[in-house]
């Protein structure tokens, strides 16, 4: 789509904001040229890079001191984990992080993006620091910094102690003490070696799923829990933000947000309105507060109900002026008007709409991607955007060694492409990580859906390089 037209479809909302509304069915399919591109298209400076995250790969769930966390506690809960699995082991990358750092390596990228357990770090949530768990730290810091890779680390990844779960996690309002000793900890132990920092991953996916509907630890099924959960994260992203900061000299400081491209089912106004309404709660509810702009009530009046939790300077203390924002992107959202309560919207999904998608019913849709970077970047505040997290799940195979995941690499390749034509639009997108490095364990999907470059047989712990891994391997070479 041309500048001109893509001005076109953009309105006022929220404070003169100019934000993307919904373009017409026949504009759906944006074509991308099969041409080629090579890594140099994208600038010297960008940064190439992988994604994990502490649970879902560490194991080790009760080694050298860690405490338990919220995680541990939920996939013991019987039903919530597909076929009952938990992360106890994992990737056991507690143990295999050199030889993983060292794949990561060999397929060429530079960025290491990670997340540190909070409850490996501070077993009782708060209070006495667990030396081991520092130490292991290091020593994957170390190891990056060794092989030339940067390490670039979140500082929560979904994975809090299980006693500040227990007094209602991020539903207290204490969390903001709570994780600012936490943030306080890791900055001062790790700052002088690592300059890149993410606050917290998806703050969505953990309130949303985790509070209101119950599928992501602590498994809560409460609006009012939801509500706070937004409140009091959206608090504490900034708060710790400020945190790195006063403790990190040249931080390079960032938070990530979960995004999807939202596209009304067809042109009638209720479907318009409804795409809007989920807009608000996927695109706009956690970046708006933290740009000083407030929750996007104006789109979902519900959000009002927010303001009742608000202590005097909380609008203040939301804000805080990113070095860069992590875009998170997978797949793309079609919606209709419902009468569901509150986003009177849902989603119409790609199976019933026949459209390719992944093992988990994400639409396969790279268009979207370039459409989620063009959003982001009319946001006034936003001075850098990083696509901190991308990939898919397809049906992986191994045979005789080799795991021929051509899916996966048509994958990357025509996301990626979305990506080079933002930036060659002006988009200022600079970095691109892949989730994930390996195989891992995927939340309440336990370990059927694979994103990995690097293939693990849960059983041996073996590492295979998939074809996707020797597709960066040769690309980023
Ligand atoms: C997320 C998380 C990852 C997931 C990945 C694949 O975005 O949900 O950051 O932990 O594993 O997205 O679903």
């Amino acid at each position: 789509m041309n500048r001109r037209n893509w001005i076109k479809r953009t309105g006022a909302a929220g404070a003169g904001l100019l934000l993307a509304k919904y373009i017409k069915a026949s504009d759906l399919t944006l074509a991308f040229d099969a041409k080629d591109f090579v890594k140099a298209d994208f600038g010297s400076d960008f940064k190439w890079g992988v994604a994990a995250s502490s649970y879902q790969t560490e194991g080790a769930w009760n080694i050298d001191g860690k405490g338990e966390s919220n995680w541990d506690f939920f996939s013991r809960i019987p039903g919530k984990i597909e076929r009952g699995e938990n992360a106890d082991v994992a990737a056991d990358f507690y143990h295999k992080y050199a030889e993983d750092i060292d794949l990561i390596k060999e397929m060429n990228f530079k960025v290491f993006r990670f997340s540190i357990s909070w409850p490996r770090i501070l077993p009782n949530g708060t209070g006495e620091i667990n030396l081991k768990g520092l130490e292991f730290y290091h020593k994957v810091i170390d190891k990056c910094i060794s092989v030339g890779i940067e390490p670039w680390i979140t500082i929560y990844h979904w994975d809090m102690p299980q006693v500040l779960e227990a007094q209602g996690g991020w539903t207290n309002r204490k969390v903001l003490d709570w994780f600012s000793e936490f943030t306080n900890v890791v900055t001062k132990e790790y700052g002088s070696k690592v300059k890149n920092w993410m606050v917290i991953n998806e703050q969505l996916s953990y309130t949303g799923l985790g509070y209101m509907q119950g599928i992501f630890a602590p498994g809560k099924k409460s609006i009012k829990a939801f509500m706070k959960s937004i409140h009091y994260s959206t608090l504490c992203n900034a708060e710790s933000a400020r945190i790195i900061r006063k403790n990190v000299i040249d931080a390079n400081i960032g938070t990530t947000f979960v995004t999807t491209h939202i596209e009304p089912i067809d042109q009638q106004k209720k479907n318009i309105e409804a795409a809007n309404r989920m807009d608000a709660i996927m695109n706009r509810l956690f970046i708006e507060p933290c740009l000083g702009l407030g929750y996007p009530e104006d789109t979902l009046p519900i959000l009002k109900k927010l303001k009742k939790l608000y202590e005097p300077g909380d609008e203040q203390r939301m804000v805080f002026d990113f070095d860069f924002i992590g875009i998170q992107y997978y797949f793309r959202t079609v919606a209709k008007h419902s009468m569901m309560p509150g986003m009177r919207a849902k989603e119409v999904k790609a199976s019933e709409r026949g459209v390719p998608a992944n093992e988990m019913e994400g639409e396969i849709y790279p268009e979207g991607l370039y459409h989620i970077l063009k959003k982001f970047s009319q946001y006034k505040g936003i001075r850098n955007l990083i696509v901190t997290e991308n990939g898919t799940c397809v049906p992986d195979k191994l045979e005789n060694g080799r795991v021929h995941d051509q899916g996966r690499i048509d994958y990357f390749k025509s996301h990626l492409e979305a990506v080079l034509k933002a930036k060659k639009e002006g988009v200022n997108v600079n970095g691109y990580f892949v989730w994930s490095p390996t195989d891992n364990f995927e939340w309440n999907k336990g370990y059927r859906t694979r994103f990995g470059l690097v293939y693990i047989d849960f059983k041996t712990l073996e590492r295979t390089m998939k074809d996707s891994g020797l597709w960066f391997k040769a690309f980023l070479g």
